[in-house]
């Protein structure tokens, strides 16, 4: 097995929109699998497909605490039905934004629709960090970061922090 690179701020590939799933089928697990390696490789509690380059509405999650199984879940296709009208803040951190954290208030509650691995309709309401992280990986899926969440100052300066660093990982000779 194999990880995949993940698309770091400020690459404009991370404001596409993705595309539904079709079908659910081997070549769609295998994926799923390397998209759980490479979170629990980050490591992190969740990942989207866009976050490896692959514009596919498909999220993985994992929430599982470091001395228990893992439980990872997938998600194809979700869709938030039903939101509730009270909020709660988590600080949210996201592996395409690294070593930057930030408060973000979301509803509290969550109930989303989604197509298990084998393709099966599913339905599930969420509250606690699961919510928030389904709600974190959906934004993904629309092209939306947590940092849209955060104050426009805020977003500028990590924005401004990122590109600064992508230039400087970029490989271009300097002259001089
Ligand atoms: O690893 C992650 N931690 C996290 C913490 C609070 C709220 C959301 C997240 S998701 C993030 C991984 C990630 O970037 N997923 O897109
Ligand atoms: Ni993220």
């Amino acid at each position: 097995m194999s990880t995949l690179p993940i698309i770091l701020l400020p690459d404009p590939v991370l404001r596409e929109v993705s595309i539904p799933v079709e079908r659910v089928d081997d070549e769609l697990r295998r994926f799923a699998d390397a998209m759980l390696e490479t979170m629990y490789d980050a490591p992190g509690i969740g990942l989207a497909a866009i976050q490896v380059g692959q514009p596919r509405r498909i999220l993985v999650i994992d929430l599982s605490k470091e001395d228990e199984p893992n439980a990872p879940q997938v998600f194809i296709n979700p869709e938030i039905v039903k939101c509730s009208d009270d909020v709660s803040q988590y600080e949210e951190g996201c592996l395409s934004i690294p070593d930057y954290y930030a408060d973000v208030e979301r509803p509290a509650s969550i109930t989303a629709t989604y197509l298990d691995l084998d393709g099966t309709q599913r339905e599930m309401t969420a509250d606690g960090l699961l919510a928030t992280c389904l709600q974190h990986e959906i934004d993904h899926l629309n092209g939306v970061l947590f940092i849209d969440h955060i104050s426009r100052l805020k977003r500028e300066m990590v924005v401004k922090k990122f590109r600064k660093l992508a230039k400087e990982r970029a490989p271009t000779r300097m002259v001089g």
